[in-house]
């Protein structure tokens, strides 16, 4: 290939992973495999080895994070990035709309634009002749830090603008990272011994503060716009458009969520609308932002040196609040593990009275130094019950207690036991009522058995009145039985009943998470399910072949193990038999990530023998062959590999390192 076509093959190679990769993280409708787009870029890669002249900064390769920077150099904003004004409640955001009227001489009812507003990190990114130039931080408005690098490993920021673009575009907008993909960070940093992030706002600004854009690119951000500054607009009237323009161009804006209304009332509903949603949203938003839909309008009232007068924030309650812990109780989980929860002083916490807060568990309480009687600050996020931010220890007035750590059972009185590398301590009394409780109430669950009306109230009774003593009691339940609750009919036991019996035929998969196998969640069931097939195969099943299965490691083969071991477990699915719970088998079906691919394996593997991983390439589907040939897609070189390694390069096969390999076994919907 002289350099004229590899320019030109480069140019193609850019255009079809942008594309791919814009429909990928921007729509999230790919249309090709993580495979295709891997073997392409590593193509590119490969021609900017060749002609590193070719590596431009829009070149697809630039996001994987270059050299780490000594410091961020200060970038002064060509317009402002305002501030917005703050209202807090339905008379303020009525005021504003006055206001608004006031100012427009209008008494007809005004366009908003309502948008999320996004508990994030505020950013500006340059575009100049549609290529990402310069990309920084907010700042204090008027100068911001150059953090092009870091912005640049953000998939969802285009790094060129199609040809519709203008030829300056300068556009904000907020990044931020999803709540599961916080935790999931935070678990992994815990796992690794690093500090966790208190939010998913300080882990986005955080992961930007970064000199190095490697560690950058390893982090989960993303971004919505909401704004543009200096630019060559084409002519434009509303807000509205100019995202829809956005969108166009390749940049992400929240327009599922964000929409037109008109007047007051309808942005009253909008936020309602909003604060309902909140919990169940992907990622924090801390209220709504309110603007003047007209663009002609929003130039009419204009702006203080501060804020523009035509938009407003409208705040939620905010959902950190300092209180008092007034005692720390025990609570007994169904495997037995103890956890502290926190009994606090009431107090309103985004809108609701809370009394309660998680605590975790004992490591928790002595990362947080907590003490009984404690001023703390406690925060509500996503769904979860509120938790212990942090100790106001400035606050302590010497009567604070220490927490002790559980002897004995709080509910059954047996003796606790710390197992080796364990965090929990845990109860051992087998016949714990509060372990049965916890059990019934995860069997019966809706993501697991499904047993429609059995809830905590009905198991409370089922206990207090010593009607079952394991899982397996609940199908040998009469009538007369129910008859014994306090308020309970003819028309509701027959329901209860029913709804017992429909669940004898469940799924594998959901019977297995049922049992409440230790380490076994919703997922690995399926996985094990899919495996095994039936609960029988899987009771055979040794430690050596469970460990086999893709995703099952160490210690989940040997809690499964474990729990077939015991032989009180043993009684109650037998007796979970005899009455009839029997779950429908599942089909074996093999993953199908690798259909259709070769692989060939060459040289020394550390993390697995050969045959195991040919049998895991087998599992996904694929095939596993002894040597390289046209046919084959990938070839994995462990350590010391030897000719097939030379024969793949001369055949442009794919090589894969070991890492890379496991990776796209796990195939978590990245590329390589
Ligand atoms: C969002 C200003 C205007 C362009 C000024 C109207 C203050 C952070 O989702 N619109 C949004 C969001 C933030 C915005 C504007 N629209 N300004 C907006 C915003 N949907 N978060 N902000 N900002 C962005 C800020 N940041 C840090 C410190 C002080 N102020």
């Amino acid at each position: 290939m002289n350099k004229n076509q590899a320019a030109k093959h480069h140019q193609e190679l850019c255009r079809l992973l942008n594309y791919h990769s814009h429909r990928y993280y921007v729509l999230d409708q790919p249309e090709i495999s993580d495979a295709e787009y891997d073997r392409l870029f590593r193509e590119l890669l490969e021609i900017e080895k060749a002609v590193p002249e070719l590596i431009s900064l829009d070149s697809p390769s630039q996001r994987v994070g270059g050299e780490p920077l000594g410091r961020f150099e200060p970038v002064r904003h060509s317009e402002p990035m305002l501030s917005l004004d703050n209202v807090f409640s339905e008379q303020e955001i009525a005021d504003f709309d006055k206001r608004v009227k006031r100012a427009l001489k209008t008494e007809e009812e005004i366009d908003y634009f309502c948008e999320l507003k996004l508990d994030g990190v505020a950013v500006e990114l340059v575009f100049r002749d549609r290529v990402l130039a310069v990309g920084s931080t907010r700042g204090d408005g008027i100068t911001g830090e150059k953090i092009t690098e870091n912005l640049r490993t953000i998939h969802q920021i285009p790094l060129t603008l199609p040809e519709s673009a203008p030829g300056l575009l300068e556009v904000r907008g907020e990044v931020y990272m999803d709540i599961q993909d916080f935790r999931a960070m935070n678990e992994e940093r815990e796992n690794n011994g690093e500090p966790v992030f208190a939010n998913p706002r300080n882990a986005a600004a955080g992961s930007l503060r970064q000199l190095d854009p490697k560690v950058t690119a390893a982090r989960p951000l993303r971004i919505f716009c909401y704004g543009i500054g200096l630019a060559n607009e084409p002519e434009t009237a509303t807000h509205q458009q100019r995202l829809e323009n956005l969108q166009q161009w390749g940049l992400r804006v929240n327009l599922d969520n964000n929409r037109r209304v008109t007047g007051a009332e309808e942005v009253i509903d909008f936020y309602r609308e909003i604060l309902e949603k909140r919990d169940s949203l992907p990622y924090e938003i801390d209220g709504v932002v309110i603007k003047l839909n007209n663009l002609a309008q929003q130039q009419e009232m204009g702006a203080t040196s501060r804020a523009p007068r035509w938009a407003t924030a409208w705040k939620f309650p905010p959902r950190q609040t300092e209180t008092v812990v007034e005692d720390v109780r025990l609570q007994v989980g169904r495997t037995g593990a103890i956890t502290p929860v926190a009994s606090l002083r009431p107090v309103k916490l985004s809108g609701v009275m809370v009394s309660n807060a998680s605590l975790h568990n004992w490591d928790e309480i002595k990362r947080l130094g907590l003490k009984i009687r404690d001023t703390v600050i406690i925060e509500r996020a996503g769904d979860v019950i509120p938790h212990v931010v942090k100790v106001l220890k400035e606050k302590r007035t010497g009567k604070e207690q220490d927490v002790s750590f559980p002897k004995f059972c709080p509910v059954c009185g047996n003796p606790v036991a710390r197992l080796e590398g364990e965090v929990v301590p845990r109860c051992q009394g087998l016949d714990c009522p509060a372990q049965l409780r916890e059990s019934l109430k995860h069997f019966a669950s809706r993501t697991a058995m499904d047993i429609d009306g059995l809830g905590e109230r009905y198991i409370d009774q089922l206990l207090k009145l010593n009607l079952v003593t394991s899982v397996a009691d609940l199908f040998r339940l009469t009538k007369e039985d129910l008859f014994s609750f306090e308020r309970m009919g003819e028309k509701l036991a027959d329901n209860l009943l029913a709804a017992i019996a429909a669940s004898k035929h469940r799924s594998l998969d959901r019977f297995i998470f049922a049992l409440g196998i230790r380490h076994v969640g919703a997922h690995l069931a399926k996985v094990l399910a899919n495996y095994f097939g039936s609960l029988q195969a899987m009771e055979k099943a040794s430690r050596d072949k469970l460990v086999a299965i893709h995703e099952i490691g160490d210690q989940v083969a040997d809690s499964v193990v474990r729990f077939f071991e015991s032989p009180h477990n043993r009684k109650i699915l037998k007796q979970l038999e005899e009455a009839g719970v029997v779950p429908e088998p599942a089909e074996t079906v093999k993953g199908s990530t690798l259909a259709g691919k070769t692989f060939v394996f060459t040289g020394a593997l550390t993390r697995f023998t050969r045959q195991e991983a040919e049998k895991m390439v087998e599992e996904q589907g694929g095939k596993a062959a002894s040597s390289v040939s046209q046919k084959t897609d990938y070839v994995v070189a462990g350590e010391a590999a030897g000719s097939k390694y030379q024969k793949a390069v001369d055949l442009g096969v794919t090589i894969l390192s070991e890492d890379e390999f496991f990776r796209l076994l796990e195939n978590r919907g990245e590329h390589l």
